[in-house]
C-alpha cells in the first residue's frame, strides 16, 4: 500500500483518477435511471414463469375456491342501439385539464363507476387493483407538489426533445392545477401480487393489462355519469405517491385521474380521431 501511495504515477495523476471513477458513478447512474424510466414506460413483463416452486406440486393450492360452475346469466343491453349509444356517449369524451372546482360529483356516483370498474377481467380472476379516492384538498395538494416537481425535471431535462415537441400541440406544461381543483383524483395501482387469507403470497397475472383494462372501464363509467376525466402517467412520480397514500410496497401506481366538471372557461386541443377503416381489419 505504502510503496503504491509513494509511486509518483498515482500522486501525478490523482485528479484524472478521481474525475474518471466519478465519470464512471455518473454514467452507471445515468443508465440506471433510464432503465427505470424505461420500464416505467413500457410496462414490465408480468407472467411469474419463474415462480419459487417451494411445493411439492400435489401440494399445490389455487387461490380461488374450487367449485362447481353456476349456468350463466347473460348482461342487459342498452338497447335498442345499445352499441351506438355507448359509442354516442364515449365520442364525447375528452381528456379535460380545467376541472370547476366548485361542482362536487356525488361520492356515490363515484363509488358506482369504480364498482364498474372492479368487474373488470383479470389474469386467473385476481383483480390486482387498488383505487385510491382523493377528496381532501391538502392530500390534492400534497400530490400535485409531488408530480409538478417531477414533471419540472421531465420536461426541461429528463425527457428528450422530441417528447418536449410531440407534447406541444396539446399545450401541457408542467404546471397542474388540475391537480388541485378536479373535485376527484383517483390513484389506479397495479398489485404485484397479494395475500392470502392466511397470509401467504398470492400470485397476480397480467396486473398491468388487467388493470389498465379496469382502468379503461372506470373511464367509461365515469364518461356515462357525465363526468369528465384527465388521464395522467406522472413519470418517476409512483413510489412518493404509493408513500403519500401510506400505500403497500406490492402496490405500483399505473394512473391516476382527475375527475370532475369541466371548468365553464375550458378549452381542448382541436383533435380527429382515427376512421373505422384505419382502426379495423376484416378478415
Ligand atoms: N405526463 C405529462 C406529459 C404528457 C405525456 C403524454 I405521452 C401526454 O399524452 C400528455 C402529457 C403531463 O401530464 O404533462
Amino acid at each position: 500500500m505504502e510503496a503504491l501511495l509513494n509511486s509518483s504515477k498515482l500522486l501525478q495523476h490523482w485528479p484524472t483518477i478521481v474525475l474518471g471513477v466519478l465519470l464512471a458513478l455518473s454514467i452507471k447512474y445515468l443508465r440506471q435511471r433510464r432503465r427505470v424510466i424505461k420500464k416505467e414506460l413500457e410496462g414490465e413483463e408480468d407472467i411469474a414463469v419463474n415462480f419459487p416452486q417451494s411445493t411439492a406440486d400435489d401440494d399445490l393450492q389455487p387461490a380461488l375456491e374450487e367449485k362447481p360452475h353456476v349456468l350463466f346469466v347473460p348482461g342487459q343491453s342498452l338497447n335498442p342501439n345499445g352499441a351506438r349509444r355507448f359509442y354516442e356517449v364515449m365520442r364525447g369524451r375528452r381528456s379535460v385539464r380545467a376541472f370547476n372546482p366548485h361542482k362536487q360529483p356525488s361520492q356515490e356516483v363515484i363509488e358506482d363507476c369504480i364498482r364498474a370498474a372492479g368487474t373488470a377481467p383479470s389474469g386467473a380472476h385476481t383483480e390486482p387493483w387498488t383505487f385510491c379516492v382523493i377528496v381532501d384538498s391538502e392530500i390534492k395538494q400534497s400530490v400535485r407538489q409531488i408530480v409538478e416537481q417531477e414533471e419540472y425535471i421531465n420536461y426541461s431535462q429528463r425527457m428528450h426533445a422530441q417528447w418536449v415537441t410531440d407534447l406541444r400541440p396539446l399545450q401541457t406544461t408542467s404546471t397542474k392545477p388540475y391537480l388541485s381543483d378536479a373535485p376527484y383524483l383517483i390513484l389506479i395501482f397495479k398489485q404485484t401480487h397479494g395475500l392470502t387469507a392466511d397470509g401467504r403470497k398470492k400470485l397476480h397475472y397480467y396486473k398491468e393489462i388487467s388493470t389498465s383494462i379496469a382502468a379503461g372501464m372506470l373511464l367509461c363509467a365515469l364518461q356515462a355519469a357525465g363526468l369528465c376525466s384527465l388521464v395522467t402517467t406522472p413519470l418517476n412520480c409512483g413510489p412518493a405517491l404509493r408513500r403519500l397514500l401510506d400505500r403497500p410496497a406490492n402496490e405500483k401506481l399505473l394512473i391516476l385521474l382527475a375527475v370532475g366538471y369541466a371548468a365553464e372557461d375550458c378549452k381542448v386541443p382541436d383533435l380527429e380521431r382515427k376512421s373505422l377503416e384505419d382502426i379495423m381489419v376484416k378478415y
